[in-house]
């Protein structure tokens, strides 16, 4: 099976700041309208073991406590979104970190003027995709959609079916 046919899986996060905003549905139709699949979907309260863990790159910086204490001021809804190239596709619509630096047309860039209070969380890379799906779903909360719809989204040479 060639590599670039098969479908990627990323981990998105709904940041506390969308949650408490009431605008998780936006966000979440972005993704649908992309045609993105969303195969799993759950809130939960990240915990302090959790968020060290993910965002083990961050956890010696001087703003880490802040960032813990934004990220823990609600559930955040966790997303397993698949489709061709998620990974780079998913962190193409977040944009760039810093809400004011994002280009106008991402999420960030529409719905973020913060450089933390930034809307989203996208995995960077497909090895990090599948250790923070790992991380947030077991592998019975993330479903199969086998082909349904793949005709509607994909050329018929561009994404390997199953039969
Ligand atoms: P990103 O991959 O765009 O989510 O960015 P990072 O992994 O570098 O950062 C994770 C989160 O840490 C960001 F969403 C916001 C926060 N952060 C700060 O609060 N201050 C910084 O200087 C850098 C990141």
């Amino acid at each position: 099976m060639n590599q670039e046919s098969m479908l990627e899986r990323t981990l998105v996060l709904l940041k506390p700041c969308i949650v408490m905003r009431g605008l998780m549905g936006e966000i979440i139709t972005r993704f649908e309208r992309k045609g993105l699949r969303i195969v799993g979907m759950k809130m939960l309260q990240m915990d302090d073991e959790l968020l060290r863990q993910h965002y083990s790159h961050l956890v010696s910086k001087p703003f880490f406590p802040i960032l813990r204490d934004s990220m823990q001021a609600s559930p955040v809804v966790a997303m397993c979104v698949e489709g061709l190239e998620a990974v780079r596709v998913v962190r193409a619509m977040a944009g760039v970190t810093n809400g004011r630096d994002a280009a106008v047309g991402t999420i960030r860039g529409d719905y973020s003027m913060s450089g933390q209070q930034n809307v989203v969380h996208a995995s960077d890379s497909p090895l990090a995709a599948k250790e923070e799906l790992a991380r947030f779903f077991r592998p019975d909360e993330v479903f199969d959609f086998g082909d349904i719809n793949l005709d509607v989204l994909y050329a018929a040479d561009e994404v390997d079916r199953k039969a």
